[in-house]
């Protein structure tokens, strides 16, 4: 469902506050909001003011920074945005996971591609299928003691090296499936609409990049849930 600008401000006010210490979740986020006329600015809290625990789902862990975030707000009316986000690899039973900031920076990306060295196949659908795994974010939103949350996914594949330097994070190591002309993932032994052509993200940049991306699903999906409920709280 594509949201109006005019709905969209009708909630927002023009500044959203993201709490985040990566540039590149500020500047994906920054994309999406504009295309909305939006602007996004990065909270910023003293060190050590926000203790991220370590829970067992994004969600636990999004809901408990915005708690510790509030007191950090420049205004009674602004609006806070946090997100946490992970990579989920299939072969590993969801690992890295929760635990994706933990893995990038101590075993990174070469790290990622060791655990799946053994998983390899001459035929690249069935190596697709070998190393699948997805991108996860859960976004909260919280306006006026009002919190809303937005779920989004993103399936693809763990490249069998690391290739390209834009974007952040694991993306030069996953690609995402294609895409079909509703945004839905196809199998990999589809072509779509949308597709990388078998480069990471990190190949790609942010823009294509955003298409697919989870942190974008997750913000439309937020988005939605709140004009779902404004309909069923009626005018
Ligand atoms: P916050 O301050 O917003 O928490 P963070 O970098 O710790 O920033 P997350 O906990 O959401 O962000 O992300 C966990 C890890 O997953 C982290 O190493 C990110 O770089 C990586 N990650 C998250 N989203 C990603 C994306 O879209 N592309 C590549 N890597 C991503």
């Amino acid at each position: 469902m594509v949201i109006g600008r005019r709905l969209f401000v009708d909630i927002m006010s023009d500044t959203v506050w993201f709490l985040t210490s990566n540039p590149g979740k500020l500047a994906e986020a920054s994309v999406h909001f504009a295309e909305l006329g939006i602007e996004v600015k990065c909270l910023e809290v003293p060190d050590g003011a926000i203790v991220e625990p370590q829970a067992s789902d994004l969600e636990s862990v999004a809901r408990a920074k915005i708690e510790q975030a509030l007191n950090h707000l420049p205004h009674d009316n602004a609006m806070l945005l946090v997100e946490d986000a992970g990579l989920f690899v299939t072969a590993l039973d969801g690992f890295p996971g929760v635990y994706s900031s933990y893995a990038y920076d101590t075993i990174g990306n070469q790290g990622v591609i060791r655990l799946l060295e053994h998983l390899q196949s001459e035929d690249p659908v069935r190596a697709k299928r070998l190393r699948a795994a997805s991108f996860k974010a859960v976004s909260v939103l919280w306006k006026n003691g009002e919190v809303l949350i937005g779920r989004g996914e993103c399936q693809g594949s763990i490249a069998s090296q690391i290739q390209g330097a834009e974007g952040f994070g694991f993306d030069p190591i996953f690609i995402p499936y294609d895409l079909d002309e509703d945004g839905h993932p196809l199998d990999p032994e589809n072509l779509g609409s949308l597709s990388t052509h078998g480069q990471t993200f990190g190949e790609v940049g942010v823009e294509v990049k955003h298409r697919f991306s989870h942190r974008k699903r997750a913000l439309d999906d937020l988005l939605n849930e709140w004009q779902n409920q404004r309909s069923q709280d009626g005018p």
